[in-house]
């Protein structure tokens, strides 16, 4: 037997320049893009090590881990500034368009080397065998998504990201904790802690500079599923918040942490629905067969939302879910998106043989990244082309890269013209934390980036964080914390438990100790009941602010005195940990923007409107992790990309409050 028993880990220590946190899209395009930079830095006398540390195993990890039916974010023909245009206005204005258009500038290339890497794009007839390399035509869903047979998405590319790190710089398996300051300059990153999932374990790793790509959050909100799907949602659960939380407790600024994601989905299956609407043209009714984004038009007014809109049903992703939310409000619902008629108009000029493909890709949509829904298709005998499905918008997530942009703020490319002074201050990706960099889900206030993008910004933090440690060689990282500290810190869980176990006979049931699975119902309620969950129909108010902050202290107390049973529960607790913090963040974002900035996402009903003349800018916000405070601030948005009234609705053009820096 080891005599590295439960309760007594093995300490393994390593000093690397790189350190890569997370395995996912973003992870693997930094890994993806090391591999040639270090050879070229190897080539001039610099060596570089790097590592890559996952909770999980990397071919499977992430939000892709199922698949994906669609690449989200291709350029094609479209020039990358209207790319920008599309997201600042599906984002209610507030946007990095430095960061966006970076992204947009350079996601066609990753997405050519999916390709190349073997992932199936469909091509338009012709073009089936012509790569999107030398010209071939991808079949688009809409203007920016192209389709996929994308079951393998996530093997493909983190099987390339294996191949540029070597297999031996990769570790699976280990869930990272805390981020570390440098003992000698707290401003920078210096390390990492975290532990084994399968061993008695904990990895400490010093480092110049590292890569924190831990995803989203999901799990922070009650979820609709309940006890006959539970873990059931849109988001993966494994993504716990990780990123902001580690970032927030090193002192990086976070910025439009108040945003969230609040998907409008296949009821029950968390089924995407874009292909859907843009590639099937589906449309969605109220119960009653009422066509809600038509009728319910004054209710962009009421909001003060309707400049946001252009023309008939160019609308930011937020007020859909607003339209629909008042169908749903005012008792009119279920609400139903109509398969059946969007499958026979595309049948009309069909053979049979083609017909029955076209169903098959119904179904496949959904194998390929949401296999619950055809369960639900399947168990209550939904046949798509026979049967309306119902829709739902989700529990809340949090997420930097699809239709959400919460995230760190970072610094962004230097060589776009007009750039102001607190966009650009330093590497690009990098965090307000020296050596601290991020990309994906970790990037505020630019989503719409998705899997392609997420990958490619995982690609241009890789190059900046190759000329940090190059810049920088000298450094000595020095932890914070020592190695007594920190196991006492991670194992403490695990001590609880061994400490308290025989004084009940209910495992479950223990003064001492609570389980992360009740602390973690006890985290959902509060942020359902009271920071505008599904259970106030996204609806919150200062009061309700208030009441949650105190009840979240008292959670971060009794978090204290989580247990771990076994190295699986360790990591639910430590889940925990990240999430609250994420929640709090959330919270205190929400509490300091005075507006609705989101409806349909969520509502201040104290402030029940959009207000540019206050808010048009970035709420950022940082957290002291010794006094145990945040500290908010405005910050100004700017403009890089000229409007367009063409293509764009004019709320992007308002100004916002006079701000400096
Ligand atoms: O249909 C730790 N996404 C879609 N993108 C598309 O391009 N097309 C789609 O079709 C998309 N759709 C979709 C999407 C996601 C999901 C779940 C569904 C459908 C059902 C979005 C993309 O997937 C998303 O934008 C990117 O994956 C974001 O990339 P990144 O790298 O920011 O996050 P990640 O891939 O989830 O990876 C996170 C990694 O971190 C690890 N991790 N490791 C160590 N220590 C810790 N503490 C950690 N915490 C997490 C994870 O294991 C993982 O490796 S559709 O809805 O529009
Ligand atoms: P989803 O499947 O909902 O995650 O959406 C995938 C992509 O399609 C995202 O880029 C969405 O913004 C977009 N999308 C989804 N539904 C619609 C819609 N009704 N109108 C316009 N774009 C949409």
């Amino acid at each position: 037997m080891s005599e590295y028993g439960f309760g007594n880990p093995e300490v393994v220590e390593e000093d690397v320049d790189i350190l890569i946190i997370g395995g996912g899209m973003a992870a693997c395009g930094c890994a993806f893009e090391l591999g040639r930079w270090i050879d070229a830095a190897a080539g001039d006398g610099h060596e570089i090590s790097v590592k890559l540390v996952d909770k999980a195993a990397m071919d499977r990890s992430g939000a892709v881990a199922q698949g994906l039916s669609a690449i989200n974010t291709y350029m094609g023909d479209n020039d990358p500034a209207d790319y920008v245009r599309y997201v600042r206005g599906d984002l209610m204005g507030i946007t990095r368009e430095d960061l966006v258009y970076d992204v947009g500038r350079h996601v066609d290339d990753s997405v050519q080397h999916f390709e190349k890497w073997g992932l199936p794009i469909w091509k338009q007839e012709g073009d089936e065998d012509v790569p999107l390399k030398e010209g071939g035509r991808p079949v688009h869903s809409g203007r920016w998504q192209i389709m996929i047979h994308g079951e393998s998405y996530k093997w493909i590319v983190a099987e390339a990201a294996r191949k540029a790190l070597g297999k031996e710089n990769i570790q699976e398996h280990v869930f990272i904790v805390r981020l570390f300051n440098d003992r000698n300059d707290p401003s920078r990153i210096a390390g990492a802690a975290g532990f084994s999932v399968r061993e008695n374990r904990i990895h400490i790793y010093r480092f110049k500079a590292c890569l924190l790509v831990c995803g989203g959050a999901a799990g922070i909100f009650r979820q609709r599923s309940v006890g006959e799907g539970k873990g059931r949602s849109w988001y993966p659960v494994w993504n716990a918040g990780s990123t902001y939380a580690m970032a927030a407790e090193a002192g990086a600024e976070l910025t439009l942490m108040e945003n969230r994601f609040v998907p409008t989905r296949f009821k029950d299956g968390y089924g995407p629905v874009g292909a859907w609407f843009l590639l099937y043209k589906a449309r969605s009714f109220n119960g009653f067969g009422e066509d809600y984004l038509e009728k319910n038009r004054d209710e962009l007014k009421a909001v003060k939302a309707d400049a946001y809109v252009k023309g008939e049903h160019q609308m930011g992703t937020c007020l859909r879910n607003h339209l629909m939310l008042e169908e749903l409000r005012e008792g009119r619902g279920p609400i139903f998106v109509d398969t059946p008629t969007a499958m026979a108009r595309l049948a009309e000029e069909m053979s049979p043989k083609e017909i029955k493909h076209l169903e098959a890709e119904a179904w496949e949509g959904f194998l390929d990244m949401a296999i619950a829904q055809c369960g639900v298709w399947a168990g209550e005998n939904i046949e798509p082309d026979k049967e309306m499905s119902e829709l739902m918008p989700t529990e809340p997530y949090l997420l930097g890269s699809h239709a959400g942009c919460a995230g760190l703020w970072v610094s962004g490319p230097e060589d776009l013209p007009g750039l102001p002074d607190h966009y650009h201050w330093g590497y690009n990706r990098m965090t307000t934390v020296g050596g601290l960099f991020t990309a994906g889900d970790g990037v505020g206030a630019s989503g719409h980036k998705f899997s392609s993008g997420s990958f490619t910004e995982g690609r241009i933090a890789a190059k900046s964080m190759v000329k940090y440690v190059i810049d920088n060689r000298e450094l000595t990282p020095e932890l914070d914390q020592s190695v007594e500290e920190i196991v006492a810190e991670l194992y403490r869980p695990v001590r609880t438990w061994l400490e308290h176990k025989d004084y009940t006979t209910n495992v479950d049931v223990n003064p001492y100790y609570i389980t992360p699975k009740m602390l973690q119902l006890r985290l959902q309620k509060l942020m359902d009941e009271y920071v505008a969950g599904i259970s106030t129909g996204y609806q919150t108010n200062s009061v309700m602010l208030e009441i949650a902050e105190r009840k979240l202290q008292m959670l971060r107390e009794d978090a204290m005195k989580m247990c771990a049973r076994d190295l699986h529960e360790l990591l639910r607790a430590w889940e925990n940990h990240h999430r609250i913090m994420t929640a709090w963040a959330h919270l205190k974002h929400i509490q300091f923007r005075e507006e609705t900035r989101y409806p349909g996402y969520y509502y201040r009903s104290d402030f029940r409107a959009v207000d540019d003349g206050n808010w048009k800018c970035f709420v950022n916000s940082s957290y002291n992790r010794h006094t145990e405070k945040w500290s908010l601030k405005k910050v100004k948005w700017q403009s890089l990309i000229a409007f367009d009234p063409e293509q764009e609705p004019e709320g992007v053009a308002h100004e916002g409050p006079d701000l400096v820096g």
